[in-house]
């Protein structure tokens, strides 16, 4: 087993449509671990921190707007491989092309507002847990 942890985030779309149930009960089902949770609202810093390797890109400010927009729930989520686990789970980054089963291919319809984010490697998993999470908030 390699245990990994990653950092998930419901983004102001599913806050906004009242899906935190049915996305925290799949990760849930899935038999995947809560480790730490925080609902937030981001600011532009954060935001362009969170989403700097997308800096310059056409549809970066409208990115900043729209994860800026409202609150996000914060999580990090624990269990063996949980970064491509969760990966699978969410679905491709386009929801038209992202497969029912997954999140984003049942539960949205749009590109640029897609319900939720998941870190794609384990070291960028490090990088944005720590964006939003001391250590003493990540149950042990
Ligand atoms: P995320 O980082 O949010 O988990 O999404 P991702 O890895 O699946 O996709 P990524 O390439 O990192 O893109 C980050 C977010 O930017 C928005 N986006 N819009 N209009 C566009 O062409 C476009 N491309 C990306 C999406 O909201 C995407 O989740
Ligand atoms: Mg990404």
């Amino acid at each position: 087993m390699a245990i990994q942890r990653t950092f998930v985030m419901i983004k102001p779309d599913g806050v906004k449509r009242k899906l935190i149930g049915e996305i925290v009960g799949r990760i849930e089902r899935k038999g995947l671990r809560i480790v730490a949770m925080k609902m937030v609202k981001i600011d532009k810093t954060i935001a362009n921190k969170l989403y700097e390797e997308h800096l310059g890109k056409s549809f970066f400010n409208e990115l900043v707007e729209y994860i800026t927009s409202g609150p996000v729930l914060c999580m990090v989520i624990e269990g063996d491989e949980a970064v491509k686990v969760m990966r699978t789970l969410i679905g491709a980054t386009d929801p038209k092309d992202a497969l029912p089963g997954t999140i984003r291919g049942d539960l949205a319809l749009s590109k640029g507002e897609n319900v939720i984010h998941a870190s794609d490697a384990e070291e960028k998993a490090k990088r944005e847990m720590a964006l939003f999470f001391s250590t003493n908030e990540i149950i042990e």
